[in-house]
């Protein structure tokens, strides 16, 4: 299990205030003006040397995107760092605690990140529902200004560098990186094709790097401690700590930061007292926020949660939003919801996702109720198939992957409800085993 001494959100859960003053007395804003005296390169070569791969989801190393960033940025054509905190993946929530408990965590790495990047300005895009914590956000950049730690000559540094705090409203599509870039704009938030991507042309057709909240605000504690302590956690190519967010049928729901690749079980059992029901009742876990394909109880016990290891079962870390399901979930149902979620947040500019993803939730629904027909199982996995690599962003891919998940693990409870509803009889799996 992480020490404590080895946390870098250390008031993960409130117990004390989020202030500056508060912040300052757990270590934020300490001399921030030695780590810009490192200079740009070392401070990037630092991150790349930590390990630290992007926590919103695709697992980008950090440092490598950052180095993407012009050395010589043109004095028309400015760099920008935008901090995506629109939240929105069924099943995550830490970018949300990161906010209400240790803001400046973010904002000092806010000014860490731009700096090593040459931006001169950083946008925070915090999710429209997080009302409380984009007050908090508004506040705590407030105080850093006062301190004369953002704006002109921010902490003493000669740089200048502001960070403005942009609330959303409402749509999951603006995580995506190039959507949020449009709605920042002005826009409607729809994905554009990549490339180019941001590094080349982002915010206003400017060089920008979008990174998630949780890969910002441990930058200035590895800058701190050294990238060796950071990459002394986790397996190779999985390094440092995590924000792990377990909810579901577990006797304690909890966000926790954990060693990266700490295996499954031990996860569960340090931090949230358990199964519900204990470990036989365990049925599935969707192991990084819904846009991963869950994987069945067996498989996962021993797993160390991280990108290869899930990935290895075929699934992912995203987020790492675990959500766990026992034995009385209705698994057929909870995919289903899922699918009318992506159904929803579907921003119809591209036909395979626009229509396929409507289809795949009617399907969904029939094999739900059981009144499809047993043929309809194979249909929809082709046409999951079709809208897989053929869209724009990755929504597409996401609305795919969880009914995949479940036709590759749960094939024979979806064939018993449509036998079921239809009079009985024996499924074809059930008949091959005849
Ligand atoms: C320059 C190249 N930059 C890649 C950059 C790219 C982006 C990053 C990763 O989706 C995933 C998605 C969700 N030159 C580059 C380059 N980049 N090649 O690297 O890019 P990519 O395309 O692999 O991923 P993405 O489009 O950023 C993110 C998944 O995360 N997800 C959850 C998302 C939800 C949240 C939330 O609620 N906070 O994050 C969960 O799995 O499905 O697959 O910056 O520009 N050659
Ligand atoms: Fe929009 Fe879906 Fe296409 Fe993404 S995949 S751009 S959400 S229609």
């Amino acid at each position: 299990m992480l020490a404590d001494k080895d946390r870098i959100f250390t008031n993960l859960y409130g117990y004390q205030p989020w202030n500056i003053d508060a912040a300052m007395a757990r270590g934020a804003w300490d001399n921030t003006k030695a780590l810009l005296e490192l200079r740009q390169d070392t401070i990037i070569d630092r991150i790349k040397a930590s390990g630290l791969r992007g926590r919103g989801g695709a697992g980008f190393p950090t440092g490598m995107k950052w180095s993407f960033m012009p050395k010589e940025p043109r004095a028309d054509r400015p760099s920008f760092l935008v901090i995506n905190a629109d939240e929105s993946e069924p099943g995550s929530c830490k970018d949300r605690e990161i906010i209400r408990h240790d803001p400046h965590l973010l904002i000092e790495g806010a000014l860490v990140a731009g700096f090593a990047m040459r931006a001169r300005a950083a946008y925070i895009y915090i999710r429209g529902e997080y009302i409380r914590e984009a007050e908090t956000l508004f506040a705590a950049v407030a105080e850093a200004y006062d301190r004369g730690f953002l704006g002109k000559n921010a902490c003493k540094s000669g740089y200048d560098f502001d960070v403005f705090v942009h609330r959303g409203a409402g749509a999951y599509i603006c995580g995506e990186e190039t959507a949020m870039i449009e709605s920042l704009e002005g826009k409607k938030g729809q994905p554009r094709l990549k490339p180019p991507f941001p590094a080349g042309a982002g915010l206003y057709g400017c060089p920008t790097t979008v990174n998630n909240v949780e890969s910002i605000a441990v930058a200035p504690t590895i800058l701190r401690r050294g990238p060796e302590w950071f990459a002394s956690f986790g397996a190779e190519n999985n390094k440092g700590t995590k924000l792990f967010q377990i909810s579901g049928h577990v006797e304690k729901p909890c966000v926790v930061e954990e060693a990266m690749s700490i295996p499954f079980r031990e996860l569960i059992e340090k931090h949230c007292g358990g199964i519900r029901g204990g470990w036989d009742n365990l049925l599935a876990v969707i192991p990084g926020g819904s846009s991963v394909p869950l994987v069945p109880a067996a498989q996962i016990m021993d797993c160390p949660m991280d990108f290869d290891g899930l990935k290895a079962l075929g699934s992912g870390l995203g987020t790492a939003a675990v959500i766990v399901m026992d034995k009385s979930t209705d698994i057929v149902r909870a995919i289903s919801r899922l699918s009318y979620f992506y159904k929803h947040e579907s921003c119809g500019q591209c036909t395979p996702c626009r229509e396929g993803t409507g289809w795949m939730w009617r399907v969904m629904e029939r094999l739900r109720t059981g009144d499809a027909d047993i043929s309809e199982i194979d249909t929809l996995h082709q046409v999951t198939k079709q809208v897989e690599g053929h869209t724009i962003c990755a929504l597409g891919d996401a609305a795919a992957w969880p009914i995949q998940g479940l036709i590759r693990h749960f094939r024979p409870e979806i064939e018993r409800r449509i036998i079921e509803r239809q009079g009985g009889g024996l499924s074809p799996m059930q008949e091959a085993a005849e």
